[in-house]
């Protein structure tokens, strides 16, 4: 298959790079994070989504490689600039399951220096993620070098309550689709449920896809912790998120 075969290549021929989009700090208004993004290029330049290249990255094991080289591409692009409290990355469940998933991430940490609390990764719910001991085991061993873990897309997949019980997550991703709802009573008054419910359980909350200035007020409201959307910010690459810090001091 053609992608699986670009994938082979992708990171030598630099044609993945990473892109990145900001987190605010709803109650101090500051960005105080940003989540790390994947994006591949086809070798005639136009661009591959990772709807359809991810599966197939984990279906043939490419993932294994393209996600060390995420992590490492993070900390030495984003990390060793100390303005960027803390840098989420997707994870895929192909990788916490793999042998010595951790023992890479505490490699990579150590090589460049960045302490173990300024990198996030970001677990999905899903059907396909069993809750097998070696990725409980793995979480663990992450959660000890200072990782922080967060749960995303939370209320999209059927695991995500059983999730909550199962792992202590820092932060829970609130999935967009609850706020994009908000426009009704009904919506509003789910969403101030799902918060009430992951906000009792101790884990900060993120919403996803906060687009308008009225959902920015109700995020206020709902005293959540922090937001992501396009009225935050697009996800940039390195060098104009740099730019865009410099622009604002
Ligand atoms: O913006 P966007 O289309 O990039 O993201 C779509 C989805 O692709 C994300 O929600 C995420 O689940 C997945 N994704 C993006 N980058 C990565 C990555 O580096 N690793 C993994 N496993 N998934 C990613
Ligand atoms: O699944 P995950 O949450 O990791 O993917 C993030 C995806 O959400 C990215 O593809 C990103 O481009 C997209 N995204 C980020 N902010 C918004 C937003 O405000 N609205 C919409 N529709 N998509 C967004
Ligand atoms: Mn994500
Ligand atoms: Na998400």
């Amino acid at each position: 298959e053609n992608i699986a075969a670009l994938l082979k290549i992708a990171v030598d021929q630099k044609l993945v790079s990473m892109v990145y989009q900001p987190i605010r700090n709803v109650a101090s208004g500051e960005i105080d994070a940003v989540e790390a993004l994947m994006r591949l290029r086809m070798l005639d330049g136009t661009s591959v989504p990772p709807s359809l290249f991810i599966p197939i990255a984990e279906r043939t094991g490419a993932i294994l490689d393209l996600g060390r080289w995420a992590i490492r591409t993070v900390c030495r692009e984003i990390l060793a600039d100390e303005s960027v409290p803390v840098v989420s990355v997707n994870v895929s469940p192909i990788q916490l399951k793999s042998p010595g998933f951790a023992a890479s991430v505490a490699a990579i940490l150590g090589e460049t220096g960045i302490a173990g609390g300024r990198l996030a990764l970001e677990i999905t719910e899903g059907l396909e993620m069993e809750m097998h001991s070696d990725v409980r085991r793995c979480i663990s061993d992450l959660k000890t070098l200072g990782v922080r873990i967060w749960l995303d897309d939370f209320g999209t997949g059927f695991a995500g309550l059983s999730w909550l019980r199962l792992i202590d997550f820092d932060t829970v991703k609130i999935d967009r689709s609850f706020l994009h709802d908000c426009d009704t009573q009904k919506g509003k008054s789910m969403l101030r449920d799902i918060i009430g419910l992951v906000r009792n359980r101790g884990h900060k909350i993120l919403v996803e896809g906060v687009e308008t200035e009225e959902q920015m007020a109700l995020m206020r409201q709902f005293r959540i912790d922090q937001v992501q959307g396009f009225h935050v910010g697009r996800p940039t690459p390195a060098e104009s998120l740099r730019l865009t810090k410099t622009v604002k001091v």
